[in-house]
């Protein structure tokens, strides 16, 4: 059975058009030009370290350091790993690379040696813009071709190359995501792609050049980067970019720069709700959650401190932004609203998967033409591996996953890794891994063990910390005789929870 969503015009404002390629402007820089042409003194970003850089200054010292990259020999089409904390400087290197046409990848700070060699294979990078000396040193060690440098780009200045002339279907970014197979996979958005999603968030969130966000999302991953800061430079707003979240320098950031908009994952709004200063959080405009799913206590909770009405939304590194509440009618808690506009979403089979189409989904994974066969159906349309349910009056309910995956504090852990890593472990004979609800988390990672000999939590980080990124490793562990298996020898993992294996109810 298919059931199609309803259609997105509720998100328009009134007399507004809806043009995925933002009035012609094509691609990511030529709409950004725009505003930094028509207005460069106006503040852009804020950088702790620096204070405020205006978008001329952006403009002028992206033109500069896309010189750079070029003088290097950069070309279009080349890849560039990025991996850094929230700066000034990491944001004119990426809207540089993205001036010239070169293809970032952005890529976890948490990262370790092998999930980084990972990337580094697969994409192969000519660059890679990195802050902290050890990364670059993996990096070196994955690929010594690679050239390693500072996030201030640490390199002769060369003549202005040919800038912004990018084609709409260009690549732009490669967002590296996992599926059940384990090993992750190279999600490439094109311009055009990421375009369509901004544009449709600026006229869906009414997003001005008088809004001021608050990013203290990283920009390594698409909420923090496709949706924070390209939303903001297409909306020629301006944003407080904060390294680190924590709640007594957001809202001490909120105060002094008079922001308007928050974005955040549901433990952020978790931790703020828990704050004695959350009411400070009242002059905000438009606060907004994602990434996963924003319990209706908490939404409720935070309504009650600071008056907030949170607006949910959801969305996947392989097609931006999906579906999101109304910023003019109900916000509906639970629920994560209607499709933005040019998304269509449907449901399918038996239990419903979403499925969505528009010009904010991206062609396929780098590289992998059969993880491409089963991302998308016959028909074209792109499988999210997320179930769903429309209610009465067409809010989209995400109501479980039909891959598996376990999202943690907004980042998603793939169980099979943190197997595969752990197996190697020579106390441990056999695991399984999965998510357990936490009320700060949302989900946390836990561990099933059948041990050869005595193990502990602490041994066993120990163990993960040279193989995982620290949001991946099992925050318990458990120790069973054995794995709960079906005739097929499949681990039956519904029926690990609390701690113990639950009897088999033939399911
Ligand atoms: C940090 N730790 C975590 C996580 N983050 N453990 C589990 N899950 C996590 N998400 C670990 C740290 O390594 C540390 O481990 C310990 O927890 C305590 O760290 P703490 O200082 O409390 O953490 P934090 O630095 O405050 O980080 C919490 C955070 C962060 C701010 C919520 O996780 C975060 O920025 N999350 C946002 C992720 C995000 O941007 N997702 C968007 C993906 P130890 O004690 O061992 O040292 S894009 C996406 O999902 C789609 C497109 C969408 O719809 O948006
Ligand atoms: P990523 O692979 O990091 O892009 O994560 C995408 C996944 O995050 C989606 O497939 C969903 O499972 C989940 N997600 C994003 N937003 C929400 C939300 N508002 N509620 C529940 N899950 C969400």
């Amino acid at each position: 059975m298919t059931t199609p969503a309803p259609r997105s015009e509720v998100h328009l404002p009134a007399g507004a058009v809806w043009d995925a390629s933002a009035g012609g402007a094509g691609s990511l820089p030529a709409a950004w030009l725009r505003h930094w042409r028509q207005d460069p003194e106006r503040p852009q970003l804020h950088d702790p370290g620096r204070g405020w850089i205006s978008r001329g200054e952006l403009e002028g010292a992206s033109a500069r350091a896309a010189g750079r990259l070029a003088g290097a020999g950069l070309r279009a089409g080349d890849r560039v790993l990025l991996s850094a904390a929230s700066s000034a400087d990491l944001v004119i290197a990426h809207v540089a690379c993205l001036r010239l046409g070169l293809v970032v990848v952005p890529t976890n700070t948490a990262y370790r040696a092998a999930e980084i060699a990972h990337v580094v294979g697969d994409a192969r990078p000519c660059a890679a813009i990195v802050d902290d000396a050890g990364r670059g040193r993996w990096i070196a060690r994955a690929d010594p071709d690679v050239r390693v440098l500072g996030p201030e780009l640490d390199l002769p200045d060369a003549g202005p190359p040919a800038l912004d002339a990018l084609e709409p279907g260009a690549p732009a970014l490669i967002g590296y995501t996992s599926g059940t197979t384990g090993r992750p996979k190279g999600a490439v958005l094109s311009h055009a792609n990421l375009l369509a999603s901004c544009e449709a968030l600026r006229l869906a969130w009414r997003w001005t050049p008088a809004d001021r966000l608050l990013l203290a999302l990283p920009l390594f991953h698409m909420h923090g980067l496709g949706v924070g800061l390209h939303g903001t430079l297409h909306a020629g707003a301006s944003a407080v970019l904060l390294p680190r979240f924590e709640p007594d320098s957001l809202l001490d950031a909120a105060r002094e720069h008079a922001a308007t908009l928050l974005f955040g994952v549901p433990t952020m709004y978790h931790r703020l709700a828990a704050h004695p200063r959350v009411a400070e959080l009242e002059p905000l405009r438009l606060c907004i959650s994602g990434s996963a799913a924003l319990p209706a206590d908490l939404h409720a909770r935070i309504e009650a401190a600071c008056g907030q009405r949170v607006l949910e939304r959801y969305g996947m590194t392989e097609t931006a932004m999906l579906v999101s509440n109304p910023h003019d009618a109900e916000r509906r808690p639970g629920t994560v609203g209607w499709p933005l506009p040019g998304v269509e979403v449907r449901l399918q089979g038996e239990p419903p998967e979403i499925q969505v189409r528009g010009p904010n989904v991206f062609a396929g994974y780098w590289e992998r033409p059969e993880a491409n066969a089963a991302a998308f159906t016959r028909d074209g349309w792109f499988r999210t591996g997320d179930l769903g349910a429309l209610d009465a009056d067409g809010y989209l309910r995400i109501e479980g996953r039909a891959r598996e995956l376990v999202i943690s504090g907004g980042y998603n852990v793939y169980p099979r890794e943190v197997e595969d890593a752990l197996r190697a472990h020579p106390a441990i004979e056999d695991l399984a891994v999965v998510g357990e609800p936490d009320p700060e988390w949302g989900e946390r990672v836990v561990a099933y063990v059948v041990a050869r000999a005595p193990l502990d939590v602490a041994g066993l980080r120990d163990f993960a910390a040279q193989h995982l990124a620290p949001y991946k490793h099992p925050r318990a562990l458990h120790a069973v005789e054995a794995l709960p298996r079906n005739a097929l020898g499949k681990v039956q993992k519904h029926r690990l929870r609390d701690g113990v294996v639950l009897p088999d109810d033939g399911s």
